[in-house]
């Protein structure tokens, strides 16, 4: 009758090497959270820091069990009939014992200060990003890039696109409840806490595809707040930010595209169908709801839900996502569309679609999925 308590011995017995694994290996070709990433500088930081900790570890588990064998096997009874020497206190002991433990907490302080010292200041020339998370999806802002002719900054939904080779500052807060932004193979876990706007680095040296998680339970969905950070070449990167900085959504092509851009921005009153417009931002339209996702470039991206789905998997689910979110996606906050027609969900879908970064900005399939 005991078998659940034994699983849970055994998952967790099985699971200790397959840590140790996810911690040594380096990112291989299928997508792959590690914090055993070394092409990130702040994990190669707090690796060689843990490195010096764990050596240091292991010799002082040597030089204990030594001395505890040593002395057991010397001071056995069998041996020595007489009775022991007695005495009480040895000062050179207790200041040994005393000291050596100072030197080694010292040693652990020094090494833990000086990391934090290079990990923790934002560099001058770091890019600066603001990350918001919210229930259940994330939202991204250049601060330092505004939109041409606008008053607002560079933003996407989901997807965080950075240059590679370069330090990224990303200053993380939330909308709602607590949750977490976690992309190990570029750096440590941070809250995402409302009210509080802390900063901190992530980075690579090499360009690829990276998967992020909500670490903190915050709802529902907690599972399925996930994020892709897209690390391009700089030169890839500085394409990216100018034509995200100069993009106008394209007009509707033809009266499907159209009747999608209609029910977006003035919604369907036939249908009991709101706005998109009052929840969604789309850069060149008047569309400048952030509730939800920004949606400016959406038909240039490759997840849908936050990441739950990507490539074919996201075109099959764009109409039922819009029809019946919650359906799709437990908790999910956007309001049902159950009333609107195949045709109008297609027509929204085609709208969606249409909104393309051009060719130079696009940033998927340009480098590998890690
Ligand atoms: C009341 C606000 C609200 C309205 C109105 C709204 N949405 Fe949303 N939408 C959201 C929220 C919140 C999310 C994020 C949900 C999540 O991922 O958990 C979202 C997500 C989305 C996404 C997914 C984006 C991504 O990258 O994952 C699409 C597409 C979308 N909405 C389209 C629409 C369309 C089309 C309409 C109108 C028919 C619409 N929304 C109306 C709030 C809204
Ligand atoms: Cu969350």
């Amino acid at each position: 009758m005991n078998t659940p308590p034994r699983r849970a011995k055994r998952s967790f017995a099985s699971a200790a090497p397959l840590l140790l694994l996810a911690s040594a290996s380096v990112a291989s070709a299928a997508q792959t959270l590690s914090i055993g990433d070394m092409h990130s500088s702040y994990n190669r930081n707090i690796w060689w820091m843990s490195v010096a900790v764990i050596v240091m570890a292991i010799l002082i588990f040597i030089g204990v069990s030594y001395a505890l064998f040593y002395t057991v096997n010397k001071f056995r009874e069998d041996k020595h009939t007489a009775e022991p020497d007695q005495f009480h206190g040895n000062n050179r002991l207790e200041q040994l014992l005393i000291g050596v433990p100072v030197i080694i907490v010292t040693i652990i302080t020094i090494l833990a200060a000086r990391t934090m010292a290079i990990v923790n200041p934002t560099p001058a020339d770091a890019l600066h990003v603001n990350v918001t998370g919210a229930q259940f999806w994330w939202a991204f802002e250049y601060p330092d890039t505004p939109v041409t002719g606008g008053t607002v900054n560079v933003t996407n939904g989901n997807e965080l696109v950075i240059p590679a080779g370069r330090q990224v500052a990303v200053t993380v807060t939330a909308k709602d409840v607590i949750h977490a932004f976690w992309a190990p193979n570029l750096g440590g876990q941070r809250d995402a806490i409302p009210g509080s706007k802390k900063t901190f680095q992530i980075d690579t040296d090499q360009p690829g595809v990276y998967q992020g998680n909500c670490t903190v339970l915050c709802g529902a969905s907690h599972a399925n707040m996930r994020f892709k950070v897209v690390a391009l070449p700089k030169a890839q990167y500085d394409a990216f930010i100018a034509g995200a900085q100069a993009y106008k959504a394209p007009a509707p092509a033809n009266s499907s595209e159209q009747n999608g851009y209609n029910i977006f921005m003035q919604g369907k009153a036939s249908a009991a169908a709101a706005p998109c417009a009052s929840c969604h931002r789309i850069q060149g339209t008047p569309a400048a709801g952030a509730v939800g996702p920004d949606l400016s470039y959406f038909g240039s991206r490759n997840t849908l839900g936050a990441g739950i789905w990507e490539g074919k998997a996201r075109e099959a689910h764009i109409q039922p996502w819009i029809k019946n979110c919650p359906s799709v996606k437990p908790g999910c906050l956007m309001p049902v569309y159950e009333k609107l027609s195949d045709t109008d969900l297609a027509d929204l879908e085609a709208y969606l679609l249409s909104l393309k970064l051009p060719e130079s900005a696009a940033y998927w399939g340009k480098v590998p999925v890690r």
